[in-house]
């Protein structure tokens, strides 16, 4: 099948048949391998976050940033898990990256590993609308495998899913990683695609919080299970290292759809609205013009989704089947707040990270 072929049938939201879905893994495979674990391009280009399975918001973001190839992408990670959608979402993408390669770039995030998908929704989705016989999780996730981990803008914007390492002071550590692999649960590549920065705000501080601000600029350990936390000092000094000016990364979800960390030196985008259909969050694609100028295109959730969440919402009689296709307990609404926190609630994810639960997931 051409790629134009298959890119319209995958736009009308259509599965592509199995022998091909192998094929174009093969395809992509081949042109990643290529590629350095740090992949250099220019402005202008637009960056997308978090999308897990959310495809009709996808499309979406086509209509409100252009069409590839008019507009130039830049997407962090996480295509997959959570929404309803992985399978179309992913392969949309891995045929846009093979039909434009110099204008769409793929990064990998903590989601795009055989272990989290197996938990998280894409490996069931897949058997589900492949078959139990199929591979099409298997030619994905072996596919996983050659995303490069790592962007860097106009030679100063560093792009990554996740954040810092401690085991990464210079891009050069970066580029000698072998990411031809499964995510591992620690070390540099891990933390390339789990880290999280962690702001802490100096203002009513007695003495002995002043201790934990202090060494909260420093790396710490990461509630999720995996990455680190890190601070302003951390960003400082990477940045001043390497010769760059500021970090976009993805991973976290954003009420306003995207979250400005230290001055603009980090800045999180989140491209997911409404995120697992239900957290009522804001999402953005941020347009970098040049270096210096740019805008944050903020949206809402695609009309589709209205659709789903009429048979997707926690209504009391189907929590059970969101509980067990999101592998995790879900609260009811109705009933008075149990022990374990809604971590789906805004009060919850306003929380700064080291005072969150493990939640891995996102
Ligand atoms: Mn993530």
């Amino acid at each position: 099948m051409e790629l134009d072929e298959c890119l319209e049938l995958l736009y009308q939201g259509r599965l592509l048949p199995e022998v091909t879905v192998r094929a174009l893994c093969f395809k992509l495979k081949e042109m990643l391998v290529k590629e350095s674990n740090v992949v250099h391009i220019s402005t202008p280009v637009t960056v997308v976050g978090d999308i897990h399975g959310q495809f009709h918001d996808l499309l979406e973001i086509f209509q409100i940033g252009g069409a590839a190839p008019d507009t130039n992408y830049l997407f962090l990670g996480d295509y997959v898990d959570r929404g309803l959608y992985s399978v179309e979402t992913i392969m949309l993408l891995v045929v846009l990256k093979l039909r434009y390669p110099h204008r769409v770039h793929l990064l990998r995030g903590n989601h795009e590993s055989r272990q989290i998908t197996q938990s998280y929704g894409f490996y069931t989705e897949c058997l589900n609308k492949y078959g139990d016989g199929s591979k099409v999780w298997h030619y994905l996730t072996d596919l996983f495998d050659y995303l490069v981990l790592c962007c860097i803008i106009d030679n100063e914007l560093f792009c990554v899913h996740g954040g810092l390492s401690p085991n990464v002071q210079t891009i050069d550590q970066i580029k000698i990683i072998d990411r031809y692999r499964e995510i591992p649960h620690d070390g540099a590549m891990a933390d390339l695609v789990w880290s999280d920065p962690e702001e802490i705000n100096a203002g009513s501080m007695d003495h002995r919080e002043e201790f934990y601000r202090e060494s909260s600029q420093h790396f710490q350990v990461s509630p999720r299970g995996a990455g680190y936390t890190f601070g302003r000092c951390v960003v400082e000094k990477f940045l001043h290292s390497n010769n760059m000016s500021r970090i976009y990364r993805a991973h976290q979800l954003c009420n306003e759809g995207y979250q400005v960390y230290f001055d603009g030196l980090v800045t999180t985008v989140w491209s997911a609205p409404n995120y697992c259909y239900r957290c009522g969050n804001k999402a953005s694609i941020l347009e970098l013009y040049s270096t210096n100028e740019f805008y944050f295109n903020v949206f809402d959730e695609a009309p589709e989704n209205k659709l789903l969440n009429e048979t997707v919402n926690p209504s009391a009689t189907n929590l059970k089947a969101i509980s067990e296709y999101f592998k995790e307990p879900v609260s009811d609404p109705l009933q008075p707040e149990s022990s374990e926190p809604d971590v789906f609630s805004d009060a919850y994810q306003a929380r700064s990270a080291s005072s969150r639960r493990v939640e891995y997931f996102l």
